[in-house]
């Protein structure tokens, strides 16, 4: 039997609540399925510790996750406890860039049972996906500040983008594009305005382009892409972006999907040197963290996405079709979803019908 050795990091604030839910549906994908073994095991990282050690993780974190097969994350930051920088760069980051997590895939769906803001949009209107470039760009880390608490103060913020990573990711959105069914990549740029790396990135894209004639191709400038995410999500179909741009658009996905707490992401090394990892799109929410009502979907969504990076793809499909079974069924949302469901009972009733499929 194949076994798996899946790191678990709940995180900080509602990462604590919704990451019980979704290794529960894993575990209930695993019985209902059968035929592989997933053991977990946590790790209590992230801000508390941070309080206490001065680290959001341990200097041997990363070699501890590196024996792992797949890092499952909750959410990471508490605002009123340490700075978002520094949580941010603590934790995520180093992972995500350590392990050359370069691409992270963030599926934009509307669940059929969901109603999202856009009128007249359904679920056949809001399904594609968005793969943003994650080891560079706007996230680089590259910059200073000078002249810190003198009214000389100067800040930078350096992006970067290399002619490597842009075309690995560009790569990657042109195969799965060529996968999907309607055949189509759209760029996302600013290259008006930023007349270095958006041109350079616009360039990269039709060339690459060149080796993909079966690939329909657009682009949009962010601010563009911004108002088609509402106005026009049905002529999308596989998105590239920056790793800011991507960052900004997928959380305007999310509402689009009804609700941050649905999206999920997965950060990928294709190569499968070093683990990936899987993560709810939306953060650790300080607002209604300890009132129990977060939203698992978006974690248990990253769950499926992991169970098929395994390759297990049908247990993958079990948890996507219990997902479905709850949000069309509409009686286990959460206030998020307009429901009165707290975690708990939205986390048992996607448990409950991924167990029950015939
Ligand atoms: N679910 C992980 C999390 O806490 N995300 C919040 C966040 O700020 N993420 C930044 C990013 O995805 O780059």
């Amino acid at each position: 039997m194949k076994q798996y050795n899946i790191a678990v990091i709940p995180g900080d604030g509602i990462g604590m609540e919704v990451m019980p839910e979704g290794v529960k549906a894993l575990q209930a994908a695993q019985q209902a399925v059968g035929g592989f073994e997933l053991r977990f095991e946590e790790f209590s990282w992230g801000t508390e510790y941070y309080l206490r050690t001065g680290k959001m993780m341990p200097s041997d974190a990363l070699k501890i996750l590196a024996q792992f097969d797949a890092i499952y994350l909750g959410a990471v930051g508490m605002p009123t406890l340490a700075p978002d920088n520094v949580t941010l760069w603590g934790l995520l980051l180093p992972i995500r860039k350590s392990f050359q997590q370069y691409i992270n895939l963030r599926p934009i769906r509307l669940l059929p049972g969901l109603s999202g803001p856009l009128k007249g949009k359904g679920p056949d209107d809001i399904n594609f996906v968005c793969v943003r470039e994650n080891s560079e760009g706007e996230y680089a880390g590259a910059g200073g500040r000078v002249h810190v608490d003198t009214e000389h103060e100067v800040a930078i913020q350096t992006s970067v983008f290399t002619r490597h990573a842009v075309e690995r990711v560009m790569r990657f959105g042109f195969e799965l594009a060529r996968k999907s069914a309607k055949k189509k990549l759209t760029s996302v740029t600013k290259s008006n305005a930023c007349q270095y790396s958006m041109v350079f990135w616009d360039e990269v894209f039709v060339q690459l382009a060149a080796q993909y004639p079966d690939v329909q191709t657009d682009k949009w400038h962010i601010d563009s892409m911004c108002a088609r995410f509402v106005t026009h999500p049905q002529t999308l179909d596989v998105v590239v972006a920056s790793n800011l741009f991507a960052d900004i658009l997928t959380d305007l996905g999310g509402a689009i999907q009804g609700s941050l707490g649905t999206p999920p992401s997965a950060n990928l090394n294709p190569e499968r040197k070093y683990p990936s990892m899987f993560e709810p799109v939306h953060g650790s929410a300080p607002d209604i963290y300890g009132k129990k009502i977060a939203n698992p979907i978006g974690t248990v969504w990253a769950g499926a996405m992991m169970l098929d990076w395994l390759g297990e793809k049908t247990a993958s499909a079990r948890v996507m079709d219990g997902l479905i079974a709850v949000t069309q069924a509409g009686k286990t949302l959460t206030p998020d979803l307009g429901g009165t469901a707290n975690t708990l009972q939205a986390g048992d009733a996607i448990r409950a019908a991924i167990l029950s499929k015939p």
